[in-house]
């Protein structure tokens, strides 16, 4: 079986419950289930970490090199600041997706930037809690793309 490690950054603790005409309504436990059903369904084992600090994210990047096929993550107010997190992601070579419940481009100008997309495989940004399950699906379609072409994997395609 494949593992995933869903990252979630700064404040996303408080999901659903406060900021409702920002973030909606959905807390991060239904989203995390969310996240855990669909995974279930397609096969993949999902480990689910928020923190409110950047060291302990940058710690959980480091630690997902072998223990996980794919990183998916909302680096929250972290990705328009974080050379950390960048950099963990670089180094651990885990394909990762960047993830954002607002669209950050119609947004306040410094959230235009993210020190993670160029790092990333790819980047959903702006479908609220469907990022997440866009974002996992897009790891995922990755995962078994380069299954099909990795021989190490003992597929017999291409
Ligand atoms: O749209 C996103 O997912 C963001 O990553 C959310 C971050 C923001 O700094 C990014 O620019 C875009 C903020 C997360 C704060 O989450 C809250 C949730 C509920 C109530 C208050 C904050």
């Amino acid at each position: 079986m494949k593992h995933i490690l869903v990252l979630h950054g700064p404040n996303l603790n408080l999901l659903g419950q406060r900021e409702p005409e920002k973030y909606g309504t959905t807390t991060l436990e239904e989203v995390n289930q969310l996240m855990a059903d669909f995974a279930q369904k397609k096969g993949y084992e999902l480990v689910v970490f928020q923190s409110n600090t950047e060291g302990a994210l940058v710690d959980q990047i480091q630690e997902a090199r072998k223990k996980f096929d794919a990183i998916v993550i909302n680096a929250a107010a972290y990705t328009h600041t974080s050379v950390a997190i960048r950099d963990a992601i670089l180094s651990v070579r885990v394909p990762t997706v960047e993830v954002h419940l607002s669209n950050i481009y119609q947004r306040e100008s410094f959230r235009h930037h993210s020190y993670l997309a160029d790092v990333s495989i790819g980047q959903v940004s702006g479908f609220g809690v469907q990022s997440y399950l866009l974002g996992l699906q897009g790891a995922i379609t990755y995962l078994e793309s380069k299954k099909s072409i990795d021989p190490s994997e003992g597929s017999s395609e291409v």
